[in-house]
């Protein structure tokens, strides 16, 4: 089933479907299990009133390009590849400082594009993180802060997952006339319906969440599957030959859709523990198996940037390399100069490296320290390709293309970022200035509760966070708290419910993935 994207269409189906969405969000957030197949899929009601009615394309995405019939203007509308690592750190890249690890192909695409110092994702965890690179929203907005079990990623066989109602990157590009693959690890629901191939990716390929989501994790954790569409391939996965088999397929994605636009989504595994490398890797670093892992996804880099050129399409080929949170603090990665690691909302586990490579289009060589967010890819990418985001919704990401294009007097779209642990909104950052909020952190096993008081941070002359100036800048705080409570009231803080939060989807029953299951 196709959903009715367009900007320019979305209409009165869009209006009665969003009264019965925010049904679905009241039931959500009232902590009701809203059963996404109930009758209140926008789908189904597509169905009911004769619209949308194209079946899902699952097949057939690698088939001979010139059988694909092409759109007017397909000419003029650029690729888009998000290379898009897993816990890689700020500081784990030749071109962000790194002396560790050999990275010579991302080396160079920084020198040919420009290096984003101050590139933010929303959450130092993967499942928020992965749904704000595809709705271009916060994750409380679309309700993937925490899973239905309140724990910060999504587990195996989880009730909830990204809403198929709403409008991802891929979707909106594919309603655009692009080929689109997700090739990698997902992490935004594990049911039939929350798969990739539900989400705008004519094609999947990798694995539906992390790779240490084994029984060895918990016992109930079925064998780490990998998939073909909606199809359990091999269980458990060969983790070795992962970085490997995920390049191949992104060549020859690329390649069997070289003469139209494409958006490749290549979501790595690695170098999220337990780290894996391919046979030509393993052992050769200087930081052992991250290391490996690494050099290894450098090595993917090349490749994917050689077969661009190879086919003539290097011109017209936006490629970004991020990460989804950074380092975490215990499996080689670093996060150097900045302070904190994964899962937190230091500058560590949210800030991430980011290089922007098109040849000819974005300037060679250049630093933007600009305050820019993986939400920004949705609207930026779709003002690229011709069309815009989806206007029937609130999107928290900005156009930053006139950053891209190194227009030397562009700056940040955004007048305030949000850090959020969880449902809890930790700091909010605006332009030079970083405020930790005051707040009680929560007792452990290992620690007391501790009480943090509020913390100002200039980023600019501190970027390690380490010296609070909270007291020579009162109308900095004040400015910063008031930012905060505009948050709080739109998508919430902790238990307060923000007004424009739409629901998650949920299913009552949710399944094991397995080489049987489907
Ligand atoms: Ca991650």
């Amino acid at each position: 089933m196709k959903k009715n994207i367009n900007p320019v269409r979305n209409s009165k189906v869009d209006k009665n479907m969003n009264q019965s969405l925010l049904e679905v969000g009241r039931q959500f957030l009232q902590g009701q299990n809203a059963e996404i197949s109930n009758g209140v899929n926008r789908r189904d009601f597509l169905k009911v009133v004769g619209v949308g009615a194209a079946s899902l394309v699952v097949e057939g995405c690698l088939g001979d390009s010139q059988n694909i019939t092409d759109r007017a203007g397909n000419a003029n509308k650029p690729n888009f590849i998000i290379i898009f690592c897993d816990d890689l750190g700020y500081g784990d890249l030749g071109c962000f400082g790194s002396k560790k690890h050999r990275t010579p192909n991302i080396d160079r695409m920084a020198a040919e594009g420009m290096r984003f110092t101050s590139f933010y994702v929303t959450s130092g965890v993967c499942t928020p993180s992965r749904a704000s690179l595809m709705t271009g929203c916060y994750p409380r907005r679309v309700n993937m802060h925490v899973s239905s079990a309140a724990e910060w990623v999504l587990f195996p066989v989880a009730q909830k997952g990204l809403n198929p109602e709403e409008i991802t990157i891929a979707e909106v590009l594919k309603d655009w006339g692009y080929a689109t693959a997700c090739i990698g690890k997902w992490h935004l629901g594990d049911q039939p319906q929350f798969l990739p191939t539900r989400q705008g990716f004519d094609y999947y390929f990798g694995i539906p969440y992390s790779n240490d989501m084994t029984a060895k994790q918990r016992p109930q954790n079925p064998p780490l599957p990998l998939l073909r569409n909606e199809k359990v391939i091999e269980a458990p996965v060969d983790q070795n030959t992962l970085t490997m088999r995920y390049t191949q397929q992104a060549i020859k994605f690329i390649t069997a859709n070289r003469n139209r636009p494409f958006f490749l989504y290549l979501p790595h595994t690695m170098p999220h523990n337990p780290v894996h490398s391919s046979e030509a890797f393993r052992g050769k670093s200087a930081n052992g198996p991250y290391g490996d892992t690494v050099e290894e996804i450098d090595w993917s880099t090349g490749e994917i940037l050689a077969s661009l050129a190879k086919l003539g399409i290097d011109d017209r080929t936006l490629v970004v390399f991020t990460s989804d949170n950074g380092a975490a603090s215990r499996w080689g990665g670093s996060n150097t100069p900045l302070s904190g690691w994964k899962t937190n909302t230091l500058e560590g586990g949210m800030r991430e490296p980011c290089i922007v490579r098109w040849p000819g289009r974005v300037p060679a060589g250049r630093t933007c320290d600009q305050l820019s967010t993986t939400m920004d890819l949705l609207p930026t990418f779709a003002r690229l390709a011709g069309t815009g985001p989806p206007r029937d919704r609130i999107i928290d990401g900005r156009d930053i293309w006139p950053l891209m294009a190194g227009k030397k007097t562009a700056k940040s779209p955004h007048e305030a970022f949000y850090y959020y642990f969880k449902d809890q909104l930790q700091a909010v950052r605006s332009g030079r200035w970083k405020l930790h909020l005051q707040r009680t952190t929560k007792k452990s096993n290992k620690q007391k509760a501790q009480k943090l008081p509020l913390r100002l941070y200039d980023l600019e002359a501190d970027i390690a966070e380490t010296t609070n100036v909270a007291d020579g800048h009162p109308d900095v705080v004040k400015r910063l708290l008031a930012l905060a409570e505009k948050a709080r009231e739109d998508i919430g803080d902790g238990r307060r419910k923000g007004k424009n939060q739409r629901p998650a989807g949920l299913v009552k029953n949710p399944k094991p993935l397995t080489l049987s299951s489907m």
